[in-house]
């Protein structure tokens, strides 16, 4: 990474670009349990014992809910023109369906007002993984029925706060949800069922594709969006096992999304490696899936290396691609060159009509001196997958925007606070702000449209 950083490089990107940060309720708004708020799979995970490192969980986070106002601020203060936040489901729904919370909808009004007032754009994305526990109790993704509900949710938020909001995103990451929630267990509900996770990865694209239609019909100017996760899957070395495998884990994590949503169904060997029938579907359903979009969002962290189980280590030769030396503090291999990749191979071998990042960002260990935070490393993370989205532009590819992961610091999930990628600095004790050096390196991206390389530090 390094080498192409430090060749003097300067790209003005196109004026309509829009230039954010991306945040989602659970991991950081806090008050878990106020104002009508009811219980989702996040809180009954993170408050069962040794899920979450440290024991940390949702309950205050960055206590959002009630720092709204300082939070905007901000946002302002960075100069940023479009804010990606999530709707925490049972706010809205306490039990899952039926009576909606309107407490819950007002917070997400004001909020919106307030966006709108500051000159921020709100992109709101309706599913980051806050579930109702009700739902879950009910069959949770593996049921059909929690595709309906899903939708009822999208009609109650897109016709309250249509009016105003003009960017929706339906989900985010269902590969994460299905995968992690369902089959590999770290995240929540937590099971280890692999039949669960293929019929939730289903579900959560049918809910996907009636919201985007229910959206429409409650916004007819919006412009509606999934955001998936996508990872360059690269085989560990040449041997026929290891190529294997990675084209598998590309077709679990890349094309079974990226087909079912073009229209293609499901990649034959997917399924087929699963083995059973997907009795699940039902007529109309892919069509409904693939319903068009205005854009694809992608969230890029890094590229996967693969290496087959099936063989011996030694066997795997000879190597042909390694992990390089940098990583951030979550392990992940810094590689701004996957970015561009899965851009081009999205727009040659798909036909959405625009891409989006709509996450990228990078966790490091963080220290405070003098009020200030030098995160040189995160700038140089962010120029550098810069410097890979102006290469997508300048190679033609329809790239509408970066959003940064994540606007501060928050829960990590099942890292609880121990990985911080803000680019404002959280203290968890005191709630206190700062704003890091790559906060007002990126405001100075913004402000001039203009990435320039190498990246100064800030003074
Ligand atoms: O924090 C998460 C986010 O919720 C979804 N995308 C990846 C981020 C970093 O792990």
């Amino acid at each position: 990474m390094n080498t192409t950083l430090n060749t003097p490089f300067t790209y003005t990107f196109p004026p309509d670009f829009i230039w954010g940060t991306a945040t989602s309720s659970y991991q950081i708004e806090g008050a878990w349990q106020e104002d009508g708020k009811g219980e989702s799979i996040w809180d009954r995970f993170a408050h069962t014992p040794g899920k979450i490192e440290n024991g940390d969980n949702g309950d205050t986070a960055c206590d959002h809910y009630h720092r709204w106002a300082e939070d905007i601020r901000l946002m302002q203060a960075i100069g940023l023109r479009a804010y990606r936040l999530s709707v925490s489901w049972p706010r809205i729904f306490p039990e899952g369906s039926g009576a909606v919370n309107q407490r819950g909808l007002d917070f997400y009004s004001n909020l919106v007002d307030h966006l709108l007032e500051a000159g921020i754009e709100p992109h709101v994305n309706l599913y980051h993984w806050e579930l109702p526990q009700v739902l879950q109790d009910q069959g949770g993704w593996p049921a059909r029925q929690t595709a309906h509900a899903f939708a009822k949710f999208a009609d109650t938020v897109s016709s309250s706060l249509g009016d105003r909001v003009k960017h929706w995103i339906t989900l985010n990451e269902p590969f994460v949800s299905a995968y992690l929630g369902y089959y590999e267990g770290s995240h929540a509900p937590g099971h280890h069922n692999m039949d669960e996770m293929v019929a939730a990865a289903h579900h959560l694209l049918l809910g996907h594709g009636w919201a985007v239609n229910t959206i429409r019909d409650n916004v007819p100017d919006a412009g509606v969006a999934i955001v998936l996760n996508h990872h360059p899957f690269y085989p560990a070395s040449n041997s026929a096992a290891d190529i294997k495998e990675a084209k598998l884990w590309d077709g679990t994590n890349n094309r079974w999304y990226l087909d079912a949503l073009s229209g293609r169904g499901y990649p034959q060997d997917v399924v087929q490696q699963y083995g059973k029938p997907l009795d699940f579907i039902q007529i109309g359903d892919m069509d409904t899936i693939a319903v068009p979009l205005d854009y694809l969002g992608i969230n890029y962290y890094t590229r996967l290396i693969v290496r087959s189980q099936e063989i011996p280590d030694h066997q795997n030769e000879p190597v042909s691609t390694f992990p390089g030396e940098e990583h951030t503090e979550m392990g992940w291999e810094v590689y701004p060159s996957g970015l561009f990749e899965f851009l081009d191979r999205v727009n040659r071998e798909y036909s959405f009509p625009a891409l989006m990042i709509t996450e990228n960002g990078a966790a490091y260990p963080d220290s405070v001196e003098n009020n200030k935070v030098h995160d040189h490393n995160r700038i140089r993370y962010i120029a550098a997958h810069l410097r890979e989205a102006a290469r997508a532009i300048e190679a033609g590819i329809p790239l509408r925007g970066y959003f940064y992961w994540s606007l501060m610091d928050n829960f990590e999930w099942a890292f609880g606070y121990s990985k911080r990628f803000g680019l404002i600095h959280v203290d968890f004790e005191t709630q206190e702000r700062i704003l890091k050096d790559s906060a007002h390196w990126y405001r100075n991206v913004i402000l001039t449209n203009q990435l320039t390389l190498p990246p100064e530090k800030p003074e």
